[in-house]
């Protein structure tokens, strides 16, 4: 595949951009493989993409039953952040987020990371003494976090309102590194890296049953045919349980919609990312202009991939004590993803009650900033058979040691 360059640019520039090729080719499925991922979300795509990179394992095939980033991939508001407060959570994602860094030249696409800043405000004597916590943990945990004052807030962020009658601005959790990145960028770019590595990303393709042997994974049942192969990757989010199903065991998550807004394009008028957690609302500004917004879970398990009017209503109450200025937005499209929840808001990647299939899943509301650092796990999981240190403390088995990882606070808003 022909690499992306300013020099590509300039040649494809001089012979009106007749040169380009497919990002990615569109195969017949082969009859086995030696790793099968099943969706191609973020997660997916960077499993097989570090598979192939880290361990040269380059047999494998993504299956996705839609379009390929079209789940919460493309969905979430990208927001990119490690301030968790666990030590297994934090170097999780903050691998990720070091990640994040060099993706772009990593597999030659340019994802548009922006590290931007992102604060998470302080409204409650709770949230602070909440806060102040995981600064120390993250200074401990080598993550770069401080807690700043409302005086800094505002001088970050001129158009918030810091004294606001109900919730006044007492302070933010701060991290400098943390910012955004185009989520459909991050799909492309590692789908294009994988399918230059020969990989087959099977699009319109579903799983409809997954085939065992002897207490082993041999293959998976699709719309496209029958698939066999050595080894199973399950990373499909909110349909986890689904999934799982197939393969008969039960997974300790629940299935919810979680909604998100853009506003008409504006001026640019806020350069950092903002989380009201307890108020249920955050706000960054797209390079477009728009103020991509969103709030809370659905208050009740779901599948709905689509938003709902009272959720309009409530996010955007939710922020205008904090942010005035949004009561004169025209709010100009919604959405919802499926997101997939466990009980101590982390997610899960290990092995399963069948031999050789693996999962990743329980990210919730929070892992597009986990993607490249989830797919690392995954990979090194696949390649081993056995988890490595980022992903150890992850297993299920976790829910029924009661060894749980707390990440109530730092999933925050969305939860
Ligand atoms: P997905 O991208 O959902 O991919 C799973 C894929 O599996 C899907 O494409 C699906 O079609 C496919 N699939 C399912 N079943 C099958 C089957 N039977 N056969 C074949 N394919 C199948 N996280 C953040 O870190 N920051 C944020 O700001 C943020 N905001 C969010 C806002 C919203 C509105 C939403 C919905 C989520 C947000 N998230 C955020 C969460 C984040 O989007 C997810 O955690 C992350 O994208 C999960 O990636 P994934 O690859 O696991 O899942
Ligand atoms: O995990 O940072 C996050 C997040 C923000 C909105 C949804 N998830």
């Amino acid at each position: 595949m022909k690499r992306y360059s300013v020099f590509a640019v300039a040649r494809e520039a001089a012979r009106y951009h007749t040169g380009w090729e497919r990002a990615w080719r569109s195969p017949e499925p082969k009859k086995k493989y030696d790793v099968i991922i099943i969706g191609a979300g973020g997660h997916g795509l960077a499993t097989a993409f570090y598979l192939g990179k880290n361990f040269g394992i380059t047999n494998v095939a993504i299956i996705e039953k839609g379009w390929l980033g079209g789940g919460n991939t493309g969905r979430n508001t990208t927001i990119i952040r490690s301030n968790y407060l666990q030590d297994p959570s934090a170097a999780l994602y903050e691998k990720a987020r070091s990640l994040y860094e060099t993706m772009s030249q990593d597999v030659n696409y340019n994802i548009m990371f922006s590290p931007r800043g992102v604060m998470m405000l302080a409204q409650t004597q709770h949230e602070i003494r909440g806060y102040q916590r995981t600064a120390q943990a993250n200074a401990l945990q080598g993550v770069k976090t401080r807690f700043i004052d409302p005086a800094e807030v505002k001088k970050l962020v001129p158009i918030i309102n810091i004294d606001g009658p109900r919730y006044p601005v007492l302070g933010a959790l701060w991290q400098e590194r943390g910012g955004t990145a185009r989520h459909d960028a991050v799909a492309w770019g590692y789908a294009r890296a994988c399918s230059d590595m020969g990989m087959d990303i099977l699009q319109k393709c579903e799983v409809t049953g997954v085939r065992s042997a002897n207490g082993k994974v041999v293959g998976v049942d699709t719309t496209r045919g029958a698939i066999d192969c050595d080894k199973l990757g399950m990373v499909v989010a909110g349909n986890a349980g689904n999934v799982a199903e197939m393969a008969g065991f039960r997974l300790p998550l629940e299935s919810v919609a979680l909604q998100a807004l853009v506003s008409e394009p504006i001026k640019p008028c806020m350069d950092v990312v903002v989380m009201a957690n307890t108020v249920h609302g955050y706000m960054s500004q797209s390079d477009k202009g728009e103020m991509v917004i969103g709030g809370g879970t659905d208050g009740f398990n779901n599948y709905t991939q689509r938003g709902s009017f009272h959720h309009i209503e409530e996010t955007v109450r939710a922020l205008v004590e904090t942010f005035p200025m949004i009561s004169r937005l025209k709010m100009l499209r919604q959405w919802g993803g499926i997101v997939d929840v466990t009980g101590d808001r982390s997610p899960i990647i290990g092995k399963t009650p069948l031999g050789n299939c693996f999962i990743n899943c329980g990210w919730g509301t929070g892992g597009f900033k986990a993607i490249p650092g989830g797919g690392w796990a995954t990979a090194e999981l696949i390649a081993k058979g056995e988890p490595g240190p980022l992903s150890a403390e992850f297993g299920m088995e976790r829910f029924i040691q009661g060894r749980f990882i707390d990440e109530s606070v730092a999933a925050g808003v969305a939860h």
